[in-house]
């Protein structure tokens, strides 16, 4: 296995890259009542005693908030990013100082540091990964299946790590157990929707320092995210169209009141392009041929494969910085395609992005905490697969957000819940 080294030993200026690395993380932390609510549960009871974790995440203030949570419910954590841009060096070094964690997230690395970072962490050869895309599941199972033997289980932050992990499995090829966390109602509801929605469209604005208002922005796919960001470009007066393959949610689109047409219509009208299909060469030659001087391309989608970066590389006769953050392909015609973060998920990977809001990611991550409590307490109750996350341990962290927020609600009386369960009144 490789040496690769922790970030503490890839920074020059460490201290004050900790100082405000940890400022990050303070001001989150005050802004995320559940995982507070989890940690002193973990202090206390100390559920991952002598338990590794080997996380590849997105490593900025909020997920280090989480790395903490566990690493004080007395695991040892080793910690890589799941992306080569969504790294904040000075808050993964404040992790590093943490007794029980070793973080070798490091932003902008090249593809060989990315993945020799990913197999420092499985050197600590843990009994649970949390991933965010798939990465370290991936990485496990085609280089080191020699450790799934001693690993509980797992837990999956994104629908593109859902997506892939169902894919392994209905191949037969998954070989310990993982939470699906994306899929639950407190994940989807909120990070996919609120989150993708407000953090894809604040990056775009603060990249280009552009309005929404009175532009065309088209939504490619209308999911979870698609609905996010549809609904919010909307809510600051852009004119939303909508791109989609799937019949029924095409229809909902349309119900909606967005426009809905086919990509190669879109290209010709749109001012801004935002992915988020989750799916490759959504966006392409022919479109690009056609577009607008002056469009912003942008994915919010997990890998940087859905605008098809190559041809347009090929089309153009000049590419220049038109701003950080901001590529400017210049096509024969003098036509400027805006290429923003580089295709990566914009939220996350342009140089102002902080990722989706504090109060999301709470949610997100308080049921990552749980899942690997259940993991480590009833993994043996869970097949090699994929798993949908314990309906109750959903519930208990909306519990946990509702009494934080001051929010009151009702609950079912007796004769309600008989009611609900039996079958025979009618009319
Ligand atoms: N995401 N993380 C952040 N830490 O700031 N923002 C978004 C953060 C997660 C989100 O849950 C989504 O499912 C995933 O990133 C996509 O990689």
């Amino acid at each position: 296995m490789t040496a690769y080294p922790p970030i503490s030993e890839q920074l020059d200026d460490l201290e004050s890259a900790r100082e405000e690395g940890r400022r990050k993380m303070d001001w989150a932390t005050q802004h995320m009542p559940i995982l507070e609510h989890v940690r002193e549960e973990f202090v206390d009871e100390q559920p991952f005693e002598g338990e590794r974790i080997g996380m590849a995440m997105h490593v900025e203030a909020k997920t280090a908030i989480l790395v903490e949570t566990l690493a004080d419910g007395g695991a040892e954590v080793a910690v890589t990013g799941c992306n080569p841009l969504s790294t904040h060096d000075d808050v993964s070094a404040a992790l590093d100082t943490h007794e029980n964690i070793t973080s070798y997230a490091k932003r902008g690395v090249d593809d060989e540091e990315y993945y020799d970072a990913i197999e420092a962490v499985i050197a600590h050869e843990p009994t649970v990964t949390v991933d965010d895309g798939m990465d370290l599941v991936a990485a496990i199972h085609e280089d080191y299946p020699e450790l799934i033997d001693g690993i509980v289980g797992g837990a999956e932050e994104t629908t593109t790590g859902v997506h892939r992990l169902r894919a392994m499995d209905a191949d037969g090829a998954l070989d310990y157990p993982v939470f699906a966390v994306n899929d639950t109602p407190m994940k989807r509801l909120f990070d996919n929707v609120h989150g993708t929605g407000e953090s894809s469209l604040a990056s775009i604005a603060m990249t280009t320092n552009l309005s929404w208002a009175g532009k065309n922005v088209v939504v490619a796919g209308f999911g979870y995210c698609g609905k996010g960001v549809a609904r919010k470009a909307a809510g600051q007066n852009a004119n939303v169209i909508v791109t989609e393959v799937e019949p029924r949610r095409a229809l909902e689109a349309h119900m909606e009141g967005y426009e809905v047409m086919p990509m190669a219509e879109a290209a010709e009208v749109g001012d801004v392009f935002l992915t988020t299909t989750g799916n490759r060469d959504v966006v392409v030659e022919e479109h690009f041929e056609v577009m607008q001087d002056g469009v912003l391309l942008a994915n919010a989608g997990h890998f940087d494969i859905e605008i098809d970066l190559e041809a347009l590389d090929d089309l153009a006769v000049d590419r220049y910085e038109a701003r950080d953050g901001v590529e400017a392909y210049e096509l024969e015609d003098g036509r400027r395609l805006n290429v923003i973060a580089e295709g990566r998920l914009v939220n996350l990977a342009a140089p102002v992005s902080l990722g989706h809001p504090v109060e999301v990611m709470d949610q997100s991550f308080g049921i990552q905490a749980v899942c690997v409590r259940e993991m480590l307490e009833n993994g043996d109750q869970y097949e090699a697969g994929v798993h949908d996350v314990p309906d109750e341990l959903d519930t208990e962290i909306a519990e946990i957000k509702l009494e934080a927020e001051g929010v009151d609600f009702d609950s079912l009386t007796d004769t309600q819940r008989d009611y609900m369960g039996s079958w025979d009144h009618g009319t």
